[in-house]
């Protein structure tokens, strides 16, 4: 196979992009870790990896800078994180390309993952003056009783390729200003972002002055092993991980056996409800966006899409069209609104995923692998619509790749039932203008998932909301809303000021 001399190579501009940051270019060469760009296949930089040995070093530093940084008064810890929303916004284009580079994402979409990065900055700021706890009325004269936020000590973030740096902001900013320190460990498939995003971080610590101790940004490159050692380490109160949810079966019991807390944002298996009234241009632009946006590797991707009777034949070939004719290619080009999947072991999955749907009865639309000529060590595909006979096989697993099984309803309590009848409980969105449909999907008896949407699709979600899901997704909620109390310990306290010493529950006790 020759690959032509015109073969778009993006090692040399990523260094560039790195130094850029504030990474020493000695970092990204001679270690053992191959960053490598799903765009090309080829290798970007070869980084150190960490040992037990230093993982456990890095969380000894992070414990110690969290004893000093929770003695400084939250607000003047926000002005830490506005000095990183500054630094985020200063290289808002290079990061945004670093992460095309190294997770293939689109130029709006990478562009689109800083801006969530700076948005949370904002958010976690204004945060910072509002870390309110209650004055509960006490059933004792001359007392008061209250509660405080306290922070919790070192939280360990680990995240995963698809949302290589906007994922850790949402833990981090929030860790910041409630008083933690962190520990980030990147996915292996995404180092490069992580280390640029720790020397942003650092410019801004440099900015903010010697009050931001040493250690309360540490990152850890590598795999399982030093995963495991950060779940596994008592001085670690906290672990947020995003990832799949067979990750989360395993980090989420490690962690709760010593008694750690976790915020799990897990898998996810996301559907629409088409309703009879549903707008069907917007349905379409909305179904495009959330099923093959981020080619399907989003964890609110929207995978399934309940379509009534009455409308299949309207939307679903106009879909299975503006499928085949979606520009696919280098996520970096002009007009690319498909990327490549992140690796070869996606690109498998994806087709055994198809092989089983065809098996369970299902009419595949598209699927297969283009672009192998050009860049046989990248995994572009040609994203799937499939229609399923009923929710069967694969629909009832989420496959990270852009496969859209559609399944056909009548009765709208039954597309509920639908929705609501697979593992995951993540993100979930109908489309309707009958008002009570759209007030019932909301409602105690609608949808099941953390996040259900009414016309709009189920990805795309603004950080201003809690984020996350129920079931087999997790449990966790990070970003907006009351997601900072994940962060914090509570700590209720009464205060005697009467002198005498009543006892709760009209309890007698004199000696
Ligand atoms: C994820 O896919 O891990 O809702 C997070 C969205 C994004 C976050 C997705 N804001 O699509």
């Amino acid at each position: 196979m020759t690959v032509g001399l015109d073969t778009v190579k993006f090692a040399e501009e990523t260094i560039e992009l790195m130094e850029r940051m504030g990474v020493a270019r000695a970092a990204l060469e001679g270690g053992t870790l191959a960053a490598t760009s799903p765009n090309t296949g080829e290798t970007l930089a070869m980084i150190k990896e960490d040992s037990v040995e230093e993982t456990s070093a890095a969380i000894g530093r992070a414990h110690d800078a969290f004893k000093e940084w929770r003695k400084l008064p939250a607000p003047r810890r926000g002005e830490l994180v506005r000095l990183l929303g500054e630094e985020l916004r200063t290289y808002k284009d290079d990061l945004g390309k670093l992460v095309s580079l190294e997770a293939g994402k689109i130029t709006s979409e990478g562009l689109g993952e800083v801006q969530e990065m700076i948005d949370i900055c904002d958010f976690a700021v204004g945060l910072s003056r509002q870390l309110y706890g209650l004055t509960i009325a006490t059933e004792r004269p001359g007392h008061r009783m209250m509660e405080t936020w306290h922070p919790s000590g070192v939280v360990g973030v680990i995240s995963a390729f698809n949302f290589p740096v906007a994922v850790w902001s949402w833990n981090a900013a929030l860790a910041f200003v409630c008083g933690d320190s962190v520990v980030w460990k990147p996915s292996e498939k995404s180092p490069l972002t992580a280390m640029a995003v720790q020397a942003l971080y650092e410019r801004a610590a440099a900015k903010f002055g010697d009050d931001a101790p040493k250690g309360l940004l540490e990152v850890i490159q590598g795999g399982r092993e030093i995963g495991e050692t950060l779940v596994d380490d008592k001085r670690v109160p906290v672990i947020s991980a995003t990832g799949s949810t067979r990750m989360g079966r395993q980090v989420g019991p490690r962690v709760a056996q010593r008694f750690g807390k976790s915020i799990l944002e897990l898998g996810g298996n996301n559907a629409a409800i088409v309703t009879p009234s549903a707008d069907l241009d917007l349905t379409l632009r909305g179904v495009a966006f959330s099923a093959m946006g981020t080619c399907g590797q989003r964890c609110t991707t929207l995978r399934r899409l309940i379509t009534h009777d009455s409308v299949y034949d309207a939307l679903i070939p106009r879909l299975i069209k503006a499928y085949a004719s979606v520009k696919i290619g280098i996520p970096t080009e002009e007009g690319t609104l498909i990327g490549p999947l992140i690796d070869k072991d996606a690109f498998d999955n994806m087709q055994k995923s198809l092989e089983a749907a065809k098996a369970a009865g299902g009419t595949v639309h598209g699927g297969q692998r283009v672009m192998a000529d050009e860049y046989p060590d990248a995994y572009y595909v040609q994203p799937a619509i499939v229609e399923m006979p009923g929710q069967v096989g694969p629909v009832l697993e989420e496959t990270f790749a852009p496969i859209l099984y559609v399944i056909r309803y009548t009765d709208f309590d039954d597309a509920i039932e639908i929705q609501n009848g697979v593992g995951a409980g993540l993100s979930s969105s109908v489309f309707t203008k009958d008002m009570g449909e759209a007030e019932t999907f909301v409602s105690v008896v609608g949808s099941d998932c953390g996040i259900a949407n009414v016309n709009i699709g189920p990805s795309g979600a603004e950080i201003g909301g809690a984020f996350g899901g129920e079931k087999e997704t997790g449990g966790g909620r990070e970003a907006g809303s009351d997601a900072w109390k994940a962060y914090m310990r509570r700590a209720t306290n009464t205060i005697n000021y009467s002198g005498a010493l009543p006892l709760a529950q009209g309890v007698k006790f004199d000696v």
